[in-house]
Parts: C-alpha cells; structure tokens; sequence
C-alpha cells in the first residue's frame, strides 16, 4: 500500500512537504532525495508543469478525468511517498466517481479543487497570471456540491482505504481581487477579500472538505498568514495547504506557526530541468552537430545544471 496524505500527517507531527513531480523520473528523484536529511513526504501532482511536460498550456483544455489517464507521473508503487493530484476545477461533476476511482487505484491519496469556475475547457487562467479578464471564481454553494461529489464513494469498491483519501478545496479569492489604487479602498478590498476566504473556508468544511488550501500570488506572506491565524482561531483541526511560490523567501516556520499544515513546493524540478536543459541545448545549436563528439555532449550534461541540486537546497532549508 502506498503511503496517504492522511498517514504521512500523522507520522510527521502534522506537518508535510510535498514537491512537484512532472514525469516518472522526477518521482525517483524525489523518491531518492534526502538521505542524509529528511527527505519531502511526497509528490504535488502540478497541472502546470504536467502540461508543460504535455506541451500544452495549462488552461484545462485537457479535462482532470483526460489529465489523470494520461502519463500520471505517480504510481501506487512509489510507496514511501504520498500524493496530492491538481485537478484544476474538478471537471464536470459528472466526472468525479470516475476522477476518484483512477486516483485511489494509482495510490493518490488527496485531490485539491479549485474554486475557479469554468466557462469551457481551455480558458482556465493559471492563478499566478494577472489576467486582463480574471477567472470568474464559483459561487460558494455551487463548489461545496462538487465537494460532497468527490467525497460520496466508493467505498464498495475500494474499501477502507476510501476513508484515507482526502478532498481539499482551494480558495481562489486573494488570487482573483483587483487592486485598487487609492489607499484607503485597496485596505478595504484586503479586508473584504479574507472575509470572503474565510467564509468560503467554512462552507467548504461544512461540506465536507478534508482540508483548505490558501493560495495567493502575493510577493507578501501576509494574507496568507492573516488567513491562516484567523481560521485557526474557529478550527484547530482542519489540514491547511500553502503554496509559497511567489513568497518563496518566507521561513518554512512562519507558515508552520501560523496554522500551516501542508507546505506545496508547486513548480521548482521543472524550473530546474528547464535551466538544466537550455545551456546543451544552446551549445548544440552553436556547434556544427556533425563534429560534436559522444565526449562533448557528456561534459556539457556534466556543466549544466545538476537536476537534483536543487531538491537538495529545498530540503536543507
Ligand atoms: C499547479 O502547480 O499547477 C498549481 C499551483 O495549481 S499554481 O501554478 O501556483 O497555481
Ligand atoms: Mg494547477
């Protein structure tokens, strides 16, 4: 049995880090990661770097049913590791059971939704993009039906392992405001934003959400952690999510103190195969490839950026 988010919490005083796997050999290097040092407790299944590994944009033009079919970057083998499947808006609500049944099968063992609603597929609009037409975001009741969806079945099917698996809703809210320029109406407009967070978070636990994610493309932690504290104050329980991309130099502690459970390392081995892969394909592109030898290639794969390096920084940090 692979290893669930649920248990991976338990065994690690409430506290995990997952990190983005695009394809099978970033799930072995991550699998093989920290030694020496306590490695991450599992994967983030990104629908952006899974489309980018597809090349295709991330905009849901491949539903999350298509996207779960095709090369999951994940199987029940990879058992010392958990993980959590991006599934955009969750698709059609007809789509769930299926969407569920594929995921428990590979070993997934959370599924995050997000409370953007699309309009049709391919115009989901990635959150960290500032849009000049935002995503519209789901009206609250409408989202917590697709909650109670991923949450009804199978257990027939698939037994206890069924109560294992845990649906989170993502709240789209910080991502989606637009600023305003005059001081007095932006701090209004912060402040409307985290009620409206806050009561989204409610109706989405009394739904039946697992856990909350919190997301914002803020350079600043501090709506996050605004968030975090203040429904920490009403629930005590509840796993948060965080994806600290954009406040990346956040200490890991802040987030953690704040109520954090959840700490999503949401896009970085495919960053660093980027920067890895750009400089051989460059030296290819300068040298007249009937005299690049077997020898030159190798030490151009040795110079470029080390795939793993990074995992490694991640994990001391
Ligand atoms: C992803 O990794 O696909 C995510 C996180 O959804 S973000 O790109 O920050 O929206
Ligand atoms: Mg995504």
């Amino acid at each position: 049995m692979p290893m669930s988010v649920r248990s991976a919490l338990k065994q690690n005083n409430g506290v995990i880090r997952l990190i983005e796997s695009h394809d099978r050999f970033s799930t072995e290097v991550i699998r093989n990661a920290g030694e020496e040092i306590p490695s991450f407790e599992g994967v983030w299944i990104s629908g952006l770097t899974q489309t980018t590994y597809l090349g295709i944009p991330d905009t849901e033009i491949m539903s999350p049913l298509q996207r779960s079919s095709y090369k999951l970057p994940y199987s029940r083998n990879e058992n010392v590791l958990c993980a959590a499947f991006d599934a955009d808006s969750g698709g059609p609500i007809e789509h769930a059971l299926a969407l569920k049944i594929i995921l428990i099968r590979e070993g997934v063992s959370m599924i995050i939704i997000e409370d953007k609603e699309l309009i049709a597929p391919g115009t989901k609009v990635n959150s960290l993009l500032s849009a000049d037409e935002p995503q519209p975001q789901a009206n609250p009741e409408d989202f917590a039906k697709k909650i109670q969806a991923f949450k009804q079945g199978p257990v027939e099917i698939f037994g206890p392992s069924d109560s294992d698996f845990m649906v989170t809703a993502r709240i789209e809210t910080f991502n989606l405001r637009i600023k305003k320029d005059d001081p007095i109406e932006e701090a209004a407009s912060v402040q409307k934003a985290l009620e409206d967070a806050l009561h989204r978070a409610e109706v989405y636990t009394q739904a039946g959400a697992d856990a909350i994610m919190i997301h914002s493309k803020s350079k600043s932690p501090s709506e996050v952690l605004d968030f975090l504290k203040k429904f920490r104050e009403k629930d005590a329980t509840t796993p948060l999510v965080v994806v600290p991309t954009t406040y990346s130099s956040t200490p890991r502690q802040t987030l953690i103190d704040a109520g954090a459970n959840i700490i999503i390392y949401a896009n970085h081995l495919m960053r660093a195969k980027i920067q890895a892969i750009e400089p051989i394909a460059q030296s290819f592109l300068a040298a007249n490839p009937e005299l690049f030898s077997n020898d030159e290639i190798a030490r151009a794969c040795l110079d470029a950026k080390n795939y793993g390096c990074l995992l490694q920084i991640l994990l001391e940090r």
